[in-house]
């Protein structure tokens, strides 16, 4: 079993979720917001079988876009120098696949 964590746009969260819970995947969403940009975004939280992943990804791409965004006044990139004024691409979605050893639901 994995644990996909997608972090997704904002804009793009409502498709996301519709078309994984349309193919039976179980889904948490949680209200974070990207640390460079202090924006919100949607990060998904879905536990699936192993041979269901690809097509969880597949799902979650599909349904993500890219997009640029303004940089705001004062934000610090990488090499610490401020980033403004400037653009960056957000997206489409930033997925993360983890091992579970344990899924226990009382
Ligand atoms: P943010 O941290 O707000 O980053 C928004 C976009 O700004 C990023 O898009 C990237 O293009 C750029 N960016 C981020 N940090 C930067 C830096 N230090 N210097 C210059 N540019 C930088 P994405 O890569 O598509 O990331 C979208 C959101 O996904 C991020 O929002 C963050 O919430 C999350 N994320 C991305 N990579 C992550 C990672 N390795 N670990 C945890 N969260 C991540």
């Amino acid at each position: 079993m994995k644990l996909i964590f997608a972090i997704v746009g904002i804009e793009d969260a409502p498709n996301v979720q519709s078309s994984l819970t349309g193919e039976g995947y179980i889904v948490t969403k949680l209200a974070t917001t990207g640390g460079f940009l202090n924006a919100g975004n949607i990060t998904f939280l879905t536990a699936t079988d192993d041979d269901r992943v690809d097509t969880c990804i597949q799902l979650i791409q599909k349904n993500s876009s890219r997009r640029e965004k303004d940089v705001p006044a004062g934000t610090v990139n990488a090499a610490g120098i401020d980033a403004n004024p400037g653009k960056v691409t957000v997206g489409g979605a930033v997925v993360f696949v983890l091992n579970v050893e344990q899924c226990v639901k009382m």
